[in-house]
């Protein structure tokens, strides 16, 4: 399994989100671009009620335009969503957010709109919050649980201030669902030291060959051959020298090389979950 989970831990994150939303008046999801389903909180719609809700597809600079776009639109069907792509370092897009939540939350308010800023691990929710606060509140690194406890800014905004309130990044994999927890291994939603490399990269050179085919094979100067997940990194290794005493290929070694580079956007632009691939739950009239 490439995502572990606990159930205690999991009741408790649920237990504390379930708390703080009952204070916020509109809820900011931040998700994966390249990963929009698997990088969401399944037990989200639930929690929320009907609180409206932002669905941030951040690091959109890293996925797919075109599939990005399709997510937009199918996001969107959902009562009291909106969706939108946006890159956590640019300023202008940090703000568009900012705008549609003071949109989305009750007219009536005598007191600043309040956003409770929600997602799994290492997606960007503390950079979103530096960006819109335009200096550094937040502690943000490149890997999982950098921040620790819930951390409340106020900032200018609609009519009277704009509370938000950044949180721990809480994975929330679906067991039934091997491939969206691969997904996050290779999207960087997993510390290192618990990612099952051989388990990740396969499946992953897999899923990419089958979608980005020119990608991987220009990357990794493939023949294009093979079509089977070890077979492919066995290649891979060979290319990139990875090779044990007798010329074994040390398919670990190349698994982590794989790994790597889809976590840093060395292939260039890929969506790792396609819309086609996913049953869009959607709760209006009119499908
Ligand atoms: N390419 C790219 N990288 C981004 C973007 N937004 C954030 N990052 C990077 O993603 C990494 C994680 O950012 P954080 O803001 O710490 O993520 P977080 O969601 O607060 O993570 P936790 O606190 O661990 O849950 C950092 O290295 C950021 O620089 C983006 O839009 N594009
Ligand atoms: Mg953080």
């Amino acid at each position: 399994m490439a995502v572990q989970w606990y159930p205690g831990h999991m009741k408790k994150a649920s237990d504390e989100i379930r708390e703080a939303l009952k204070r916020v008046d509109v809820v900011i999801e931040i998700i994966d671009a390249r990963i929009p389903i698997s990088s969401s909180n399944p037990m989200l719609k639930e929690l929320k009620g009907s609180k409206p809700c932002v669905r941030v597809l951040n690091k959109k600079d890293l996925a797919d335009p075109e599939v990005t776009a399709r997510w937009i639109l199918a996001m969107e069907k959902e009562v009291n969503v909106r969706a939108v792509a946006i890159e956590a370092l640019k300023k202008k897009e940090v703000d568009k957010v900012k705008s549609i939540a003071i949109s989305l939350a009750p007219d009536e308010l005598k007191r600043g709109v309040r956003a409770l800023v929600v997602g799994i691990p290492n997606v960007g929710k503390s950079t979103f919050i530096n960006t819109l606060a335009g200096r550094k509140v937040a502690k943000t690194g490149d890997e999982p649980a950098v921040t620790k406890q819930q951390q409340h800014v106020r900032i200018e905004g609609g009519r009277k201030g704009f509370d938000i309130s950044d949180t721990p990044g809480v994975l929330w994999p679906n067991l039934a669902d091997r491939k969206g927890g691969i997904r996050l291994g290779a999207t960087g939603a997993v510390r290192d030291t618990a990612l099952d490399y051989l388990e990740v990269a396969p499946q992953a050179a897999v899923d990419l060959l089958t979608h980005y085919r020119d990608l991987v094979v220009e990357r990794y100067k493939l023949k294009g051959e093979s079509e089977e997940g070890m077979d492919i990194l066995a290649e891979i290794g060979k290319k990139r020298g990875c090779l044990r005493k007798g010329g074994i290929v040390d398919l670990h070694k190349a698994a982590e090389i794989v790994c790597r580079e889809i976590k840093a956007g060395d292939l260039g632009r890929i969506s790792l979950d396609w819309p086609e691939d996913y049953e869009i739950e959607s709760n209006t009239d009119s499908d």
